[in-house]
């Protein structure tokens, strides 16, 4: 029996019984037999939590005092799911706490079904934020994570008649058991005004801003846990608030109203997530969010040093910055600004620093995604911003002048001041000019960066540009999610090294023919389908035969994903069922999952086709002992975590070029998924990793694509030449999925008969095909045991951990810190 005073920090059962009793009491204030599911909840999340704060407390003193060179993660976004199995991964004890539970009568599935997950970003850049973080911590890599606490994260999605309703996601109801809010960690940010010239006490001429509005920043932190380490990092967010001192004597004598009204302002800065896939639309309170969460971030830092090493000079040798995509681009600027105007810092010296400090990440190549903001927009918001980009502007525009003597067309391509669509100010050139490294995530997409959009800055400077393609924990992705197969590797390799080092996973390769291996495998398969099935069955009223083959495409809706080749496939096979009941036919069972940004009307219009012609299959017994179609709701980490198991084929088809890498891609195929894909982002790679033979490639390269766009491509001509094409798309234009309304999906086909800019019918044949050889290889069952088998056994280099190591090593050069005991 532990002595009473390691109820906080024991990790026997008998310590965590007592203190899960100890918390639901002393913290919920609650008996067992009045506690409701949601406090047994809180209580495991206490116990869980007041064992991570000593590794936390301790991986800070090293840091600390070892002087270790730190990583600041500068993200707007941070998906990061549940947190409760995680961290008892990562705590080594998800084994002993269930035992736990069970003795206590404690129904731990019940409890884990409550969490609710921090929904604090829309899609793959948030979710890699958090493997990172998962990473960083499991890798040794002193980190702090910064972002923003919004108070609601990326919408719930509900379905009804077959649409998206969006509602909005309150998750901090309940309160946050894993969160520490800092009121003492708080900075002034900001916003509006003007500048005046003054001089300091030595004559200098300095600048100083005038604001017309200033509100603050309260850190709250959350500890992230490394695997099988000691070391724990910090995710530390901002909250804004109204600064006590503004309230109502300094600024508003007298006018109640008026301060009411700026402490809601204030407040409203970190109240709302915007999704970022949808076209910016000169969203003011998105840039107040950006230069909020930078110019804390930015403060802390200097802060931090302060209180470690000292010198300012000296900054860039102890943090290195690292931009998830441009949304934090205006650190360059805050930086500069806090190092010249309240450090009086020279212009030379502070740019020197800066340069060294930052690195970028480009996340995507679609135009109409790349950051730009209204010059008058800016000013209005960041008026001492605005000068500084000027000023950097001047500085390198006369280098390139330099260099490529008087070349004008490319000097108003590099400037980060767009001149041809009303003044806008390119945030990805800030991000590059502001950087010592810009980085693409998987080699295509960092190879098309240097020869599309960074094309005039790579040739400036070819040596800044490196790739690290993107990883997934397979902690969350395999251990948390899966854990039957979990147990399966670790039974068959004989040990569970490859939790830590995802390459250990190798050891399975010797095995992939095994008789008796592959027939675990299938059980483990199967059990994970039929809980997805009964999910569904329960959230959708599909009713899904586990038998049938699972076909999965999970991402948020977009053309250039193409969700809706995966739907003419889906039609197509309808029609020949219809056409001959006899034909025989592989069951599959076509599972989607995604979220439309709310404004982006053809993505919620492709949710509305799935749904329709789910309908219409699902009801007719002529084909449903063959089809079923089912579209899961809210698809977030929590259900995601219920798709990767159950997937037998994953869906990764958008048009080559487009995707930058995806991450589910990875997801499904370390879940022993086979992958039907393009030739697009990291699809390639996982390909040459598993090998050409275990993988469905069809379509178009990127390079035929460039080439048939250059030549004009006409989708007009492709649906008259190939009847099939024609009356999959008639059959949608007919009204037989909408209820005989023949104008309800016709924006949808009308736009791809004739503009098709994601060149959907281009691929149609060649996925048709394709998928043709998905259904021989799993009328195969031993084959397709082994590919799946060979699939997850040589998934290893997509774990994040080794997208950190590279980071570290090339892109940040920070040294593992190690913890010992
Ligand atoms: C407008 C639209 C096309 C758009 C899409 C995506 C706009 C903005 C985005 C957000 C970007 C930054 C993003 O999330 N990119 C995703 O990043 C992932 C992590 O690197 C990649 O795996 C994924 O391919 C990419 O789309």
């Amino acid at each position: 029996n532990d002595p009473p005073e390691q109820t906080r920090t024991g990790m026997s059962k008998a310590a965590l019984k007592q203190a899960y009793i100890d918390n639901l009491f002393y913290i919920q204030g609650r008996f067992r037999d009045v506690a409701s599911t949601y406090d047994l909840y809180m209580a495991a999340a206490f116990t869980a939590r007041d064992r991570m704060l000593e590794r936390w407390v301790e991986s800070a003193q090293v840091y600390k005092t070892s002087h270790a060179r730190t990583l600041c993660y500068l993200s707007a976004e941070y998906l990061l799911g549940p947190q409760l199995t995680q961290n008892l991964v990562n705590l080594g004890i998800a084994k002993v706490a269930r035992a736990a539970a069970e003795e206590l009568s404690v129904d731990f599935n019940a409890i884990l079904e409550e969490e609710v997950e921090p929904g604090l970003g829309s899609g793959g850049l948030g979710r890699l934020a958090a493997c990172y973080l998962d990473s960083l911590a499991t890798q040794r890599i002193p980190a702090i994570g910064y972002g923003i606490r919004y108070e609601f994260g990326i919408f719930d999605q509900v379905i009804q008649d077959g649409w998206q309703v969006e509602r909005s996601d309150n998750w901090l109801r309940n309160g946050n058991p894993w969160e520490l809010p800092r009121p003492k960690i708080s900075f002034a940010v900001r916003y509006g005004g003007h500048t005046e010239q003054t001089r300091d006490q030595e004559g200098r001429s300095r600048v100083r801003w005038v604001p017309e509005m200033v509100i603050k920043g309260v850190a709250y932190d959350t500890p992230i846990l490394g695997y099988g380490v000691r070391n724990a990092n910090l995710l530390r967010l901002w909250k804004s608030e109204a600064p006590e001192s503004f309230d109502f004597q300094t600024f508003n004598v007298g006018d109640y109203y008026g301060a009411v009204h700026a402490k809601i302002e204030a407040e409203t800065i970190s109240k709302v997530l915007y999704p970022n896939d949808e076209p910016e639309a000169g969203k003011e309170l998105r840039l107040k969010q950006q230069y909020f969460f930078v110019s804390c971030s930015m403060q802390d830092m200097i802060r931090l040093h302060r209180n470690t090493v000292g010198p300012l000079e000296t900054i860039h040798q102890k943090f290195v910055v690292q931009l998830n995509d441009t949304h934090p681009a205006l650190a360059i600027a805050e930086l500069m600004r806090l190092l010249v105007d309240e450090q009086a810092m020279t212009w030379e010296q502070a740019w020197s620093i800066t340069r060294q400090t930052f690195c970028y990440t480009n996340h995507t190549l679609l135009p109409e995604a790349l950051e730009t903001w209204s010059l008058a927009l800016f000013e209005r918001l960041l008026p001492r911003h605005l000068e500084i980009i000027y000023a950097i502007n001047q500085e390198f525009l006369d280098q390139v002048r330099v260099r490529f003597l008087g070349d004008e067309a490319r000097i108003a391509r590099m400037s980060l001041i767009d001149e041809t669509h009303g003044r806008r100010i390119r945030m990805a050139h800030l991000a590059v000019v502001g950087s010592r490294a810009v980085n693409g995530v998987a080699a295509l997409h960092s190879k098309l960066i240097k020869t599309t959009i960074f094309k005039d800055f790579h040739e400036l400077a070819p040596e800044r540009f490196h790739t690290v393609t993107n990883g997934v924990t397979p902690r969350r992705f395999m251990v948390v999610s899966n854990p039957r197969l979990a147990r399966l590797i670790t039974a068959t390799c004989g040990h569970d090294r490859w939790i830590g080092d995802l390459e250990y996973l190798r050891d399975l390769e010797t095995h992939a023919d095994d008789p008796v291996l592959q027939a675990r495998w299938r059980q483990v398969k199967i059990a994970a389908k039929r809980d997805l099935a009964c999910w569904l069955d329960h959230h959708t009223g599909v009713p899904i035969d586990p038998e049938a083959m699972f076909d999965i495409q999970a991402k948020r809706l977009h053309e250039y994903k193409r969700q809706h080749l995966k739907v003419l496939h889906i039609i197509r096979l309808y029609q020949r069922l219809k056409q001959d009941p006899s034909v025989s036919m592989v069951p599959r069972a076509f599972i989607f999952g995604g979220k439309a940004a709310p404004g982006y009307v053809m993505a919620k219009l492709m949710i509305k086709l799935i749904n329709a012609v789910g309908e219409v299959i699902n009801r007719d017994p002529q084909v449903n002992g063959y089809l079923r179609v089912a579209f899961m709701p809210n698809f977030n980490v929590k259900n995601g975590q219920r798709l990767y198991p159950a997937a037998d084929l994953s869906e990764q088809i958008s048009l080559a070029g487009k995707e930058a890498s995806g991450t589910g891609n990875m997801k499904f195929s370390m879940n022993g998924a086979l992958t039907i894909g393009t030739d697009d982002g990291a699809n390639i790679e996982i390909r040459e990793a598993v090998g050409a033979e275990n993988f469905f490639l069809f379509g178009m390269t990127a390079e035929e694509v460039q080439r048939k766009q250059a030549e004009g491509y006409r989708p007009w001509a492709l649906y008259q030449g190939d009847a099939e094409l024609k009356s999959d798309i008639d059959l949608i234009s007919s009204g037989l999925f909408s209820h005989g309304d023949p104008h309800l999906f016709r924006p949808l086909t009308d736009h791809l008969i004739h503009a098709d800019p994601f060149m959907v019918l281009a691929d149609y044949r060649a996925y048709l095909e394709c998928q043709e050889r998905v259904t021989e290889a799993y009328a195969q069952p031993r084959r397709w045991d082994r590919m799946s088998i060979l699939n997850v056994a040589r998934m290893g280099r997509f774990s994040s951990d080794r997208a950190i190591r590279e980071y570290a090593e090339r892109i940040w050069q920070i040294e593992p810190v190690v913890l010992d005991s």
